[in-house]
């Protein structure tokens, strides 16, 4: 005959008044000696304990969000191997703890983290610092201590995370395959063609912290310009594959005419910029594959027989991209006039969308502030863009001896499923030639 057990809280060192966060067991279960029963966290630990005996859960006296001490009463158990209960006297049993399981403020190993199957051992776990904000006790997925463990040492939010376990329990297996599914369609989605149809990158959560924690906060919302700008630049840094070539130009002939050019138009601002932008249309031209958009199926390119140029503009509401069209048509002076006015309106929020549609090509310039090279975002549908760092003298060997010659660092951005590395380092190097020399830009 089966004898009717209480079993407590087992002793659990100086903590007093511990929060249930996990009740794992109801009446009519049936449970094996070490099934875990309830999760206790304290604020330096959680702790799940074990069953010191098989048999059926006849009454759980704990809920979630109960406080509970050493001593406490989890639950009354009808024992399986219990002795004969003669005179009707419960008989108390404590949950054992190991010798080992006292409480740790260190991190824990990961050979610790072991998968979800009746242990033994009590797992004492540090808690999910930087995890993200503390969940409601009652929404806590129902998960031991070591598949949480386990979910946050992969990032995963185990919210998401579908249980397959005794009642939705969450198990190992359930993280691994949550991360191999969404490892399977963030690949399927960047390396297939419907990530040209709008399919975003299936990526792990991001991670939820209340900064607060550590220290004194301010909170500032994003700008409405930054939110759409930021949310494109995400989408393509995730779906292309970039990669960034880096190029030197020997500007010294080109500085000295545009200072000229500059001290003739006074009513004008002349900057490297519109060079820039002369080179990079002979550069198209030479190279049509960067001059050219993926379309929607991924399969087919789509070359344009037009050349406009997209120049990021810094705004003090965040970055846009106002497009100069017909860029191989227009003159020096015309495109430093329409540069001034085109990056006036964007600060003065006076584009409209017309403005920044229709680019082939963009250009990144940061040589008005410094710098020697950076990794400009593709502006997607475009494959490519070029980012210009700020202009230094360098000691340059002719052959016989070192020359100071005034050099503009290029970095050129690209595409890598439409453009391969040989054809970029030409394109860079192309355009460097036409910068160094700018009587090539007339053939
Ligand atoms: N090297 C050295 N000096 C440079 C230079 C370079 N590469 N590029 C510009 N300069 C000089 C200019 O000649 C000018 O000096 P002077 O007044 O003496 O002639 C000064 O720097 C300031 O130039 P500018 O930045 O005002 O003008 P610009 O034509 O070079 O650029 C614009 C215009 C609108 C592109 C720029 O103002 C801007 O907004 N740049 C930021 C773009 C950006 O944020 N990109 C980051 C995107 S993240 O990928």
């Amino acid at each position: 005959m089966s004898t009717l057990k209480e079993i407590h809280v087992p002793d659990i060192g100086n903590h007093d008044r511990v929060p249930v966060i996990e009740v794992l067991i109801k009446p009519g279960d049936h449970i094996d000696k070490d099934d875990a029963l309830v999760t206790l966290e304290s604020d330096k630990a959680t702790m799940e304990i074990p069953a010191p005996f098989s048999g059926t859960v006849k009454e759980v006296a704990l809920k979630v969000g109960d406080e509970v001490s050493t001593g406490a009463l989890i639950a009354r158990v009808l024992s399986d191997e219990g002795t004969a209960d003669h005179d009707g006297v419960i008989q108390k049993e404590k949950a054992s703890l190991p010798a080992s399981a006292t409480e740790s403020s260190q991190p824990v190993p990961k050979a610790t983290v072991m998968p979800d199957k009746p242990s033994n051992e009590l797992t004492i776990k540090r808690p999910p610092l930087d995890a993200g904000l503390p969940m409601p006790v009652a929404e806590l997925p129902y998960a031991s201590p070591a598949v949480r463990a386990f979910a946050r040492e992969l990032g995963v939010d185990i919210a998401q995370v579908e249980g397959s376990g005794r009642g939705g329990r969450i198990q190992r297996i359930d993280i691994s395959g949550h991360v191999k599914q969404a490892l399977a369609s963030a690949s399927h989605s960047v390396a297939g063609g419907g990530s040209l149809a709008g399919q975003s990158a299936a990526l792990l959560p991001w991670p939820r912290i209340d900064f607060s924690r550590f220290g004194a906060i301010e909170e500032k919302p994003l700008g409405r310009i930054q939110k759409i700008s930021g949310a494109n630049l995400a989408r393509n840094w995730a779906m292309i594959p970039h990669v960034t070539q880096h190029e030197d130009a020997d500007i010294t002939e080109l500085e000295s005419f545009r200072k000229c050019l500059a001290a003739e138009n006074k009513d004008l601002k002349i900057t490297p910029l519109v060079f820039q932008m002369k080179a990079v249309v002979a550069a198209l031209k030479a190279y049509p594959s960067f001059n050219a958009s993926l379309d929607q199926s991924g399969e087919k390119l789509i070359l344009k027989k037009y050349f406009h140029i997209g120049i990021a503009v810094d705004t003090s509401d965040g970055l846009v991209v106002p497009v100069i069209r017909d860029v191989d048509r227009k003159g020096l002076l015309e495109l430093a006039r329409e540069l001034t006015e085109v990056s006036t309106r964007a600060r003065e929020k006076k584009l409209n969308p017309a403005d920044m549609s229709g680019g082939c090509f963009s250009i990144s310039s940061l040589g008005g502030i410094g710098g020697s090279a950076f990794t400009p975002i593709v502006n997607a549908p475009e494959v490519a863009i070029l980012g210009v760092s700020r202009a230094i003298t360098k000691p340059l060997w002719n052959g016989k001896e070192f020359v100071p010659r005034l050099m503009l660092p290029l970095s050129l951005s690209y595409d890598h499923r439409v453009i391969d590395g040989a054809l970029a380092a030409r394109f860079a190097v192309f355009v460097a030639r036409q910068l160094a020399d700018i009587r090539r830009l007339l053939l």
